[in-house]
């Protein structure tokens, strides 16, 4: 472990000029730093003016944390190293070679915004070109995303053939670029340090002994919240500094030159193979912590000055006068420049024009590959049923269950798409794989065994255990998929999705979206979900697919058998948007809907429903393990009482297949949605109003919904009977639908 402190009470420049040199850079460099750090503050002043002007409708600065910025951009390259900076990171933007112009398109919220198209709030960077990738306004939810950035490069590097394109699936619209020797820098606040997400990617950045800069801009506040309260001690360097293989630096960051050297030996750590970077840079916020809040109101005036005389860019031009770099006029002239074209760049922006309001729907999902296509539609090749000599038939041919299925369809991905990973919590055989090696043990592969035998054939590298953190999996998937890896990663239940989602609510789904087609991040996340599972109780039972469902961007899945589950998570797979795939328990290894293998290019299309069973009086609606629940009741119905159900399982819940549900409801004119989830709020209740409002003068009876009750699911199987719907539940209100 290597450690370089500067005392940042030190607080001097003339550090560099006592060297005699300027830690590598020359006055050229420091002139130029000085051109981006005013333009920086100039950008800052005008947003704030026009933000006063009504002209544009959010401002947050990057004053006094300007020479970070510039000394990052001199420390690492552009379209080379990764970049997952966050809203202060002005000047690292302009100094990787974003302009004014850029910046103040992203304040007018127009439609040329290189970062969104008018979609986030200004500062918000997203340069595709720089490989500065989209950021979110939630604190900290970039850092898993950088820690799944480095290991994708990582990753390329040992596996040069992964970055080939391959035409007909995602991989035909994802260019793949790596170094070998590539950084990822990732920037946040102090305040920031508090959440949860910068614990677990620290962890995995030294576990993995990852080529990560982290730079934490301490400013001292977290909008009104002091240091001292977010982090223990005051002090985040000191917290931090027993993770091994990291490089710690705490320096002044508002001295370019002694940021630009910490930075620099950081960027050696990193590019050198020996892990991760931690620079803890002490900055001033000169101005509040954005136009939306007066910093007067909870810091005194002396606090405030005594931070101003801090201010990293009359220091900056204090030291090139004090060094003869440039003298008054040289400054002047710098000055004078920036501000005129600011002055004009900013009235372009003003004139250049904004979105269109029909634009809104573009890029919620891939629009060069769309999964409901017939372009995801194969027929089954299942083995022929040879029969071997004792009247058996071949193992190919016998119906397989949906574990099985699930398993061998994962196989076969792998083994078709070098960029496949897959991750999780206990989803390798065995970490320690030389027990795996000699023999010693066979190996896990998941907690219901559905990843069995997978790093045992693809390696460790291809098939690895996560830390038992949720929002890890899912940010690190959602860093490696935006570089154009194919992470279909797993979570171990349904019940324990909840560390995850942040990241799958505000980052996941919408990066395509708020980059306006910049940046995507297609990962496959397997879920084991559900109930009826005689003692599963509470924490082990729980369905809630509406809550995703309801998050535009993210497609969700729901297969009951094991057919369909082959069909569509190949689809997943292959296809370009992130997928939510829910495997039901109970469904695992049922004698129902088992199948043969179909094949290794078999594919079930997004939001195609599948009618189970034909039929004239009434339509069952239902996905997931209520389909085979609904299908005995109806069967008992047409025996008990020669009423035709038509029962549709959905198998895919977003998109899902209105076109089946009404074809069907127009045809029998009564319809139940049947789902496991709890009652209110449910999937069904999306269902039941379209219908309501679409099929009106269709129907003959109300719409009914079947469901669990408005509780969790309890642990004594009498209870989970009551409270999940079961095969009589659905028969009574089959019965009384038709009865109606
Ligand atoms: C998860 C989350 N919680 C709260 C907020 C609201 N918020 C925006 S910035 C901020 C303070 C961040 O402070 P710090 O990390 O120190 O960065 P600074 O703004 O001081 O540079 C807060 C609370 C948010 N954006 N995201
Ligand atoms: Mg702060």
């Amino acid at each position: 472990m290597a450690t370089t402190k500067v005392d940042p009470k030190l607080n001097e420049l003339s550090i560099a000029k006592k060297a005699k040199n300027y830690q590598g850079l020359t006055s050229q460099q420091l002139i130029d730093a000085y051109r981006i750090m005013f333009s920086s503050r100039r950008v800052d002043d005008r947003e704030i003016l026009l933000k006063r002007q009504q002209k544009v409708f959010f401002q947050i600065s990057g004053a006094g944390h300007e020479a970070m910025g510039v000394a990052a951009a001199l420390a690492l390259k552009p379209a080379y190293d990764w970049f997952y900076p966050y809203y202060r990171d002005r000047a690292l933007c302009l100094a990787l070679g974003a302009t004014p112009y850029e910046m103040l398109l992203g304040a007018v919220g127009a439609a040329d915004d290189p970062s969104s198209g008018g979609r986030q709030m200004p500062s918000h960077w997203a340069f595709k070109r720089l490989n500065v990738v989209t950021q979110s306004s939630a604190t900290g939810t970039q850092i898993l995303q950088a820690i799944g950035c480095a290991e994708a490069g990582r990753y390329f590097a040992r596996h040069p053939h992964a970055t080939q394109k391959v035409e007909g699936d995602y991989r035909q619209f994802k260019d793949v670029q790596f170094q070998g020797d590539e950084i990822t820098y990732v920037s946040l606040g102090d305040g920031t340090t508090s959440e949860g997400e910068f614990w677990e990617a620290l962890n995995s950045a030294s576990n993995l002994r990852l080529p990560v800069i982290f730079c934490v801009q301490d400013n001292e506040y977290a909008i009104s919240v002091p240091v001292e309260v977010q982090t223990s001690g005051g002090n985040i360097s000191r917290l931090v500094s027993g993770f091994p293989n990291f490089h710690f630096e705490e320096i002044d960051g508002t001295d370019p030159v002694v940021a630009y050297a910490a930075l620099r030996r950081a960027a050696d750590h990193c590019r050198g193979g020996h892990g991760p970077a931690f620079v803890h840079a002490h900055v001033i916020r000169p101005y509040s912590h954005s136009l939306s809040d007066d910093e007067r109101l909870y810091r005194p005036d002396a606090e405030r000055q005594a931070d101003a005389a801090r201010d990293p860019v009359p220091r900056l031009q204090m030291f090139l006068l004090r060094e003869g770099i440039l003298d008054e006029k040289g400054i002047n002239k710098i000055e004078k420049e920036v501000e005129e074209q600011i002055q004009a760049d900013a009235d372009r922006a003003l004139a250049a024009p904004v979105p269109q309001p029909e634009t809104i729907y573009n890029f919620v999902y891939s629009p060069d590959l769309d999964p409901t296509s017939s372009s995801f539609e194969s027929q089954p090749a299942f083995a022929a049923p040879e029969t071997a000599a004792d009247g058996k038939r071949s193992a190919a041919s016998t119906p397989k269950t949906m574990a099985d299925l699930i398993n061998t369809t994962l196989r076969d991905e792998m083994r078709r798409d070098e960029r496949v990973l897959i991750f999780g919590e206990d989803v390798a055989d065995c970490s320690r794989e030389e027990y795996v090696k000699q023999k010693l043990v066979k190996g896990k592969g998941g907690v219901f065994k559905l990843t069995s035998g997978l790093q045992i054939a693809f390696g460790s590298d291809r098939v690895f255990n996560s830390p038992l953190a949720e929002a890890n999996i899912i940010g690190r998937a959602t860093g490696m998929a935006t570089r154009g890896l194919k992470p279909v990663v797993e979570i171990q239940f349904f019940d324990y999705i909840w560390p995850a989602m942040m990241q799958l609510r505000d980052e996941l789904p919408i990066i395509r979206w708020r980059s306006n087609n910049a940046f995507s991040a297609p990962v496959v996340i397997r879920v084991a979900i559900g109930g009826y599972l005689t003692g599963g109780a509470i924490y082990h039972s729980q369905c809630g697919e509406s809550i995703f469902t309801h998050t535009p961007g993210l497609r969700v899945v729901f297969p009951s058998n094991a057919l369909d589950a082959a069909g569509l998570l190949r689809t997943a797979i292959r296809c370009d948007d992130p997928v939510l795939f829910l495997e039901h328990k109970r469904l695992y290894r049922e004698t129902y809907g088992r199948s043969p293998y179909p094949g290794p290019d078999y594919m079930v299309p997004f939001g195609k429903a599948k009618v189970v069973q034909p039929g004239t009086d009434l339509t069952v609606i239902t996905y997931g393990a209520v389909v085979p629940r609904a299908l005995q009741a109806a069967q008992k119905l047409e025996r008990e009482h020669h009423v035709s159900v038509e029962l549709i399982d959905l198998r895919c819940l977003n998109p899902f297949d209105w076109e089946a549900i009404a074809a069907s409801v127009k045809k029998t004119n009564r319809a139940l949605i049947a789902y496991e989830d709890s009652l209110s709020w449910g999937y069904g209740a999306e269902i039941a109003a379209r219908i309501a409002d679409q099929l009106f003068h269709h129907l003959d009876a109300p719409v009914k919904r079947v469901a669990a009750t408005d509780t969790f699911v309890a642990y004594q199987p009498i209870l989970e009977n009551a409270i999940l719907p079961q095969a009589s539940d659905l028969f009574r209100a089959m019965k009384e639908l038709a009865e109606f």
